[in-house]
């Protein structure tokens, strides 16, 4: 048949039907950022969970001013505080059940510590003693993780994979605006979304990545919005209200337990620290910024809610500032202890079969270790 001919044959139509595949209007993200302290909502709060929130916060508080304080006595090579994110650390781990997993990344030591985590193991791997520092199985908590957004795809995969054997676990993996431009965040969402995969990711929006700004990392609507082109729910939360974040995050992690996919939840907060002591946050902030997110601080708004409606009385304030010192004591003192350490584990855990360079600088360490016994005698 010639061109002509193919031409001649050919009957304009339009093109087969078309209909967006969900409907996105669902999965948009409100508006605003919700919000339950301060609200007609806080009436409905349960009085209990209010209470372990506000004790978790104020323990949370003095976790990060005492990690701060044992990098600056040279007990902790370096930590990032989660000063002003409290509500997120705690909210994240206590709405978890548990046999679900938490995938951290390095900034969330404190949602491992309100998970359970004992807090000097929690502090291991900043402190380069000893690989993850726990054991990731027991605790149902994967490694902290420092490399942006690799442990976004871990929980997808640990999610489906439970999924596929019928086993009841939810994964809540948490990551910093700046991890959203991981290619790792892409893959990791479109793969959830796919599978319905019952995760739930939690972003903290603490305004910057190291030095650079939100409004360089993206220019998206909001962290939230990016669901949608995943075909998942995106959610946007005050990340300083507790309850707020306490109440999304459950309503996330049922959907996800009933088989209803993942989320994707944007708590909006401030990072009140510099990045960790190694970084001086002066150099790219000002203060007014900074006094304006101290104005908005979690622990007092929760402490005011509490104070106003009665659930709390200064015993009860006093007795939560005393649990928390407590434990600051016992962390301080801990990580005040030479810990044993076998040089050779450095190579412990690295491959199931170790390279022949692995071995090669195995064999060397273990000659030099020899050497210098040899010598002390
Ligand atoms: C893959 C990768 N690239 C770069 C870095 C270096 N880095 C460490 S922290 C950080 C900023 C991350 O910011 P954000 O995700 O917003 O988390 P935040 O530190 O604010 O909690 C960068 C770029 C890294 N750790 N991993």
């Amino acid at each position: 048949m010639t061109v002509m001919e193919q031409r001649g044959a050919y009957r304009p139509a339009p093109p087969p039907a078309w209909q967006p595949r969900t409907d996105p209007a669902p999965l948009l993200p409100d508006a605003h950022p919700f919000r339950v302290l301060g609200t007609e909502a806080a009436a409905q709060a349960d009085p209990a969970l209010l209470r372990r929130l506000y004790a978790e916060l104020v323990r949370g508080r003095r976790y990060n001013t005492q990690a701060t304080a044992l990098t600056k006595q040279g007990r902790l090579a370096v930590y990032p505080s989660s000063t002003g994110q409290e509500a997120c650390e705690v909210a994240a781990a206590l709405v978890l059940e548990e046999h679900d997993w938490l995938f951290p990344s390095y900034r969330d030591t404190l949602a491992a510590v309100a998970r359970g985590l004992d807090p000097v193991q929690a502090l291991t791997l900043l402190r380069g003693d000893w690989h993850t520092g726990y054991d990731p199985r027991e605790h149902r908590i994967a490694p902290l993780s420092t490399p942006l957004a690799t442990q976004l795809p871990h929980a997808v995969g640990l999610a489906h994979a439970a999924r596929l054997k019928g086993d009841d676990v939810v994964a809540l993996a948490m990551v910093g605006d700046g991890g959203t431009s991981e290619g790792d965040f892409h893959e990791a969402l479109n793969f959830a979304a796919v599978w319905q995969a019952p995760v739930v990711f939690l972003v903290q929006n603490n305004g910057f990545a190291i030095s650079v700004p939100l409004a360089k990392q993206t220019a998206a609507p909001s962290l939230a919005h990016k669901a949608v082109g995943y075909g998942m729910p995106g959610r946007l939360v005050d990340g300083n209200d507790a309850a707020a974040v306490h109440a999304v995050l459950a309503d996330a992690v049922r959907q996800a337990r009933a088989g209803g996919g993942p989320t994707l939840v944007e708590a909006v907060t401030y990072r009140i620290e510099a990045h960790t002591n190694a970084d001086d946050a002066t150099r790219y902030r000002g203060d007014t910024e900074v006094e304006a997110w101290r104005a908005h601080d979690p622990i007092a708004l929760l402490e005011h809610e509490l104070t106003e409606r009665g659930l709390i009385d200064e015993a009860g304030v006093q007795a939560a500032r005393d649990a928390a010192e407590t434990m600051a004591a016992d962390l301080r003192e801990r990580m005040n202890q030479d810990p044993a350490l076998d040089p050779m584990d450095l190579f412990a855990h690295v491959y199931a079969e170790p390279t022949p360079q692995l071995r090669e600088q195995r064999e060397q360490l273990a000659a030099e270790l020899a050497a210098e016994r040899e010598g002390a005698h």
